[in-house]
């Protein structure tokens, strides 16, 4: 049977390159700072965000927790959003396991904070209160309809987390599908973030790891969290190099998935019993709702399951879709006949 899978980009699987790359990385033992290939992914990684360092983590997760282990001690507070990855789905690890405080404020529909709220977040010295050093955003948003952050707004949360003596950490998770969406160099994005985490295991396609960029005196924070959490890989050099691939091969591409996603928003506005906005939709990522009261989310999702579609149910209407490398302007067709029939 034909399998279109939207549950997520991280269903990507290598590419013959990569695996090629894998079976022929120089390799040596990361943890003593000798692996060639993990070297050299790092200082691409860190090029192509215009930062100092990069160090390479097994996940996204491990990503934005060794970053806030960086940034903040225990005690310290961050604000971030309450739709934010970081807060919804990543165990709370902020507090569990980094004894920092989490101060939500609420996304916008465009996965910003409101500056304002950010501003009246901030914590003044006070006896009472925690200490606020952190502000996380998240680009592309996920759970905000896979929104980009430009680099106007960036601009403008640097210079309020400037005037507070604040860092600010990115959960860049989809970094690059922001960056093509938007048309602009990934540097300018990143200028103003003290750090920026970003998957190679989502729409770039790689098997495994997360890229941390920052500073050099942050980086070697970072590695020593990351160290403290387990995340010490040996020769980490084969996972680096479909790592490398990806950052090589893999990024322009992200403007069809982009495609891809628009023609699968309009083809779904088109049938009755959705409900969304393809104007919405401004990269990779499809949330939609049912309106026919017969049908929850997960039971639609289990029959477009039988018949060769898979979608995420995010809620008890709403399902999530995800473009991706292996989803072709074909497999939207036949997902959105699919659709339309498992409707009917
Ligand atoms: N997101 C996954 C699920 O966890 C929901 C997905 O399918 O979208 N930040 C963002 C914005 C993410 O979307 C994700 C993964 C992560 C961090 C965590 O990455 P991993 O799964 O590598 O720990």
């Amino acid at each position: 049977m034909r399998i279109v899978d939207l549950r997520s980009d991280t269903m990507t699987r290598p590419t013959p390159a990569m695996r090629q790359a894998m079976a022929q990385a120089e390799v040596g033992d990361d943890v003593f700072g000798e692996d060639p290939t993990v070297n050299r992914l790092e200082e691409m990684a860190a090029e192509r965000l215009g930062k100092e360092a990069a160090v390479l983590v097994a996940s996204g997760t491990m990503g934005n927790l060794v970053s806030q282990l960086a940034h903040c001690g225990r005690g310290d507070e961050i604000i971030l959003g309450d739709h934010s990855h970081t807060f919804f789905f990543e165990q709370g690890g902020t507090a569990a396991l980094g004894g920092i405080h989490p101060r939500t404020v609420p996304n916008q529909p465009d996965g910003t904070l409101a500056l304002e709220d950010i501003e009246a977040a901030i914590r003044t010295d006070n006896i009472h209160f925690p200490r606020t050093r952190l502000i996380v955003l998240e680009n592309t948003h996920n759970l905000c309809s896979g929104y980009p952050l430009d680099a106007a707004y960036m601009q403008a949360v640097g210079a309020v987390a400037r005037r507070h003596g604040l860092k600010i950490h990115v959960d860049g998770a989809r970094f690059f599908n922001a960056a093509v969406a938007l048309g602009v160099d990934p540097r300018d994005l990143a200028a103003e973030a003290d750090s920026v985490s970003f998957c190679l295991s989502k729409g770039l396609a790689a098997p495994v790891g997360s890229v941390v960029c920052g500073s050099r005196e942050f980086v070697a924070e970072a590695r020593r969290a990351r160290k403290v959490l387990g995340g010490g890989m040996r020769q980490a050099g084969v996972l680096a190099a479909a790592g490398i691939v990806a950052l090589t091969e893999m990024v322009a591409r992200l403007a069809e998935d982009h495609a891809n996603a628009h023609k699968l928003a309009e083809g779904l506005a088109a049938i009755p019993g959705t409900r969304l906005d393809p104007t919405q939709v401004k990269t990779n990522i499809v949330f939609f709702d049912l309106n026919r009261s017969d049908m929850p989310a997960d039971e639609f999702a289990r029959r477009l399951d039988t018949a060769g579609v898979r979608i995420l149910p995010t809620g008890a209407r709403r399902l999530r879709a995800v473009t991706h490398y292996h989803v072709t302007a074909d497999d939207i067709d036949h997902a959105l006949e699919t659709i339309a029939r498992v409707m009917q």
